[in-house]
């Protein structure tokens, strides 16, 4: 499974990492309880160096218009041929154009942010990282960060140290726009994690998945056994269940909020046009040719027949990965779990009721309800074709994860913030381990 499963302490000197505003491992959990905030001193652009620091020679640096269909197709190939990779080799991260388009233009983005560097002579696009503008909450304070992604170094460049030049090249672009803080995510383990999350997969395509080498046939199963104990209801089962569209997005944005304000981190979504990118602008319309433009986000609400509010609100992304050397697949339609949220949690409960029962008859519907929707989600994920959906840990997956059959996979993904210290965030991968 792609997210490398290389989870194991890196106890590597880190020259680069260790001369940054992150915290360095061993964390101190000695003792007084750790202030939560800036690492470094409070600076302003002004304090910002104005040229982009220096390239090997023969390279140049040269600012991405995602929006421009070359350069975004540029960005394209690059990354498919020297993304992400699983620990052996197999899969590699496939991101569409569309995805990068719906990835990168979010609302209050900045096209400065969309960095290369390209070889100077030919112009051949060697290496990118990018970054968008987006609002966290980190327990209960507030801010502006910049969402590290993408950052890619051609194969044949690697372990020339490029890396730094580029993190700290979109550092001081984000810097410029007066934002201090960044979120990242990474297999990798570099200091420090403030969370971890394990992948799970869901088989929707046993035939496929067992003679590409993704998952094993378990003993004593025969593939029509597999097939069988994976399949899923042909449509969606919830009464009221009905793709998303531009009219739900005040009401899936005020319920999405509640929603993630029960967890220690999460991105606000504080307006509307945001909800609306994220979870429509990926919706696969017709483009101005008429053309189809590949689907990359999926999202579904439940409304209520009788009231017609919006009740709860689940969405996937599709992220298909280069099957790298099979003689008859060459790629895996992935899909991955994306925001979702229910009312049920905000339903007031009976009056006899003291608290602690109250939270217990809560978790259980909850329980229920996110099952009922995932299984749903399942419906539409294996009618789309989809070979398997994938999923984190976070957020409240643990509650329908091992009920909806996902399996625990090895891959994990860490969780970074950039200058902001922070106590360990749970990401419920749960170390121990589970069947
Ligand atoms: S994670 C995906 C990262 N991309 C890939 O894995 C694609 C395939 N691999 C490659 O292209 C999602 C290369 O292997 C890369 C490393 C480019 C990964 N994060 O150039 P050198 C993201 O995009 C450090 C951070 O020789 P290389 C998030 C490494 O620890 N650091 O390596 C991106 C070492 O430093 P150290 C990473 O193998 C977040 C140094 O790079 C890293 O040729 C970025 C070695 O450099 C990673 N994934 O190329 C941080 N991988 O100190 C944003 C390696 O240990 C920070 N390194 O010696 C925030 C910035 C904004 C702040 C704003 C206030």
């Amino acid at each position: 499974a792609l997210g490398n499963k290389s989870n194991s302490k890196d106890l590597g000197e880190h020259k680069f990492w260790k001369t940054q505003p992150v915290p360095q491992f061993p964390t101190s959990s000695s003792g007084a309880a750790l202030e939560e905030g800036a690492i470094d001193s409070y600076k302003t652009p002004a304090d910002v160096k104005q040229e982009p620091g220096a390239l090997p020679s023969g390279f140049v640096w040269s600012l991405i218009d995602i929006k421009n269909e070359e350069q975004c197709k540029e960005v394209y190939d690059l990354l498919s041929e020297n993304y992400v990779e699983d620990d052996e080799a197999m899969f590699r991260f496939k991101y569409s154009k569309e995805f990068l388009l719906w990835a990168l233009t979010a609302p209050g983005y900045y096209p400065d942010w969309h960095i290369g560097v390209r070889v100077q002579k030919t112009g051949k696009l060697i290496a990118f990282i990018s970054g968008i503008k987006i609002e966290i909450r980190v327990r209960s304070k507030t801010f502006d960060s910049a969402d590290i992604n993408f950052l890619c170094v051609h194969k044949k460049l690697r372990s020339k140290r490029l890396t730094p030049v580029l993190i700290k090249e979109v550092t001081r672009r984000v810097n410029l726009e007066n934002v201090w803080q960044a979120i990242y995510t990474g297999g990798v383990v570099i200091p420090t994690p403030i969370g971890t999350c394990r992948y799970w997969h869901r088989n929707l395509n046993p035939p496929k998945l067992v003679d590409i080498g993704f998952s094993p046939l378990p003993r004593g199963y025969t593939i029509a056994r597999l097939v069988k104990s994976y399949s899923v209801p042909p449509h969606p089962r919830i009464p009221g269940f009905r793709e998303m569209t531009e009219t739900d997005v005040p009401q899936v944005g005020d319920l999405l909020r509640r929603y993630l304000n029960r967890f220690d981190i999460a991105q606000t979504f504080g307006k509307d046009e945001e909800v609306s990118h994220w979870f429509l602008s990926g919706q696969g319309k017709e483009d101005k040719d008429g053309k189809r433009v590949e689907q990359v986000v999926w999202s579904y609400v439940v409304e209520d027949p009788t009231t017609n509010l919006i009740t709860d609100f689940m969405s996937f992304y599709s992220l298909p990965s280069t099957i790298m050397k099979h003689p008859k697949h060459d790629m895996l339609k992935a899909a991955y779990m994306f925001y979702y949220a229910s009312d049920v949690i905000f339903q007031p409960g009976g009056s006899a009721d003291d608290a602690a029962t109250h939270d217990l008859k809560t978790n259980r519907k909850l329980e229920e309800r996110l099952n009922a929707l995932s299984n749903d989600m399942l419906s539409i994920a294996k009618a789309a074709d989809f070979d398997v959906l994938n999923a984190l840990s976070c957020l409240d997956n643990n509650m329908f994860l091992q009920e909806q059959k996902f399996g625990p996979g090895d891959g994990y993904l860490n969780y970074y913030l950039y200058n902001w210290s922070c106590a360990p965030i749970d990401g419920g991968q749960r170390t121990t381990s589970q069947k």
